[in-house]
């Protein structure tokens, strides 16, 4: 069994969806982040980050295993079953590199324009535009690497298309023109979604 810590965030819907996908058994538990219950003495012994998703793998050889960062957490559940990630070396640094790249680059441009349009007194225009601007330029790069591809690498869908998903679908909406300037991606998404294994992990806690 699996625990994870979870709301249905974009970070927190990638990691859903690869749960539903390689069909381990998980407990979700929803995170009251308002009421700050990732910064409890007891949640930190699990993640010194105080951030979720994590994971907590009750079956882990040596004992209970917590995993935190949500790319780490799609890397150790596709080691552990040996699925959506490529055998082939060159393959599987461009997984890595889209993982690096969607959640190391993009994710922190919406939690940018997250924090100054609703956190940050004053709702700063500039440093609301400046966030939106960089990341309708790193959805251009999604856009032109989509085109003429079914998945973000190979002809396999992976856990590089697992965290781009929820980017596309969730936090696009923060764009003030959504997904239409980029029909490969739009594309990409739609494929993406008529998965039944997606439909599940997006509604988590979401209902
Ligand atoms: N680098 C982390 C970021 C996770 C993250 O920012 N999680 C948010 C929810 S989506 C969170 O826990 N926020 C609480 C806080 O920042 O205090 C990851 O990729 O998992």
């Amino acid at each position: 069994m699996i625990d994870l810590y979870t709301v249905p965030t974009a970070n927190g819907q990638k990691v859903h969806i690869m749960l539903e996908e390689c069909g381990l058994p998980y407990q979700p538990h929803l995170m009251d982040l308002y009421g700050g219950a990732h910064r409890t003495p007891e949640f930190k012994k699990l993640n010194p980050f105080a951030r979720v998703p994590i994971i907590v793998d009750r079956d882990a050889p040596g004992g209970d295993f917590a995993v935190c960062e949500t790319i780490a957490i799609l890397e150790y559940l596709a080691a552990k079953t040996g699925q959506f990630v490529p055998t082939d070396p060159r393959h599987r640094s461009e997984v890595q590199q889209w993982l690096s790249f969607v959640s190391t680059n993009i994710g922190p441009l919406f939690r940018g324009e997250y924090m100054f349009a609703n956190v940050v007194p004053g709702k700063i225009r500039g440093a609301i535009d400046y966030f939106v601007s960089e990341a309708e330029k790193d959805f251009g790069t999604l856009n032109d690497h989509l085109d003429g591809r079914s998945y973000f690498v190979g002809d396999s869908y992976s856990i590089a298309d697992m965290n781009a998903y929820p980017v596309a679908a969730t936090s696009s909406q923060r764009l003030p023109n959504g997904l239409k300037p980029y029909p490969n991606i739009h594309r990409w998404a739609k494929q993406i979604e008529a998965r039944p294994a997606v439909q599940r992990g997006m509604s988590l806690f979401t209902k």
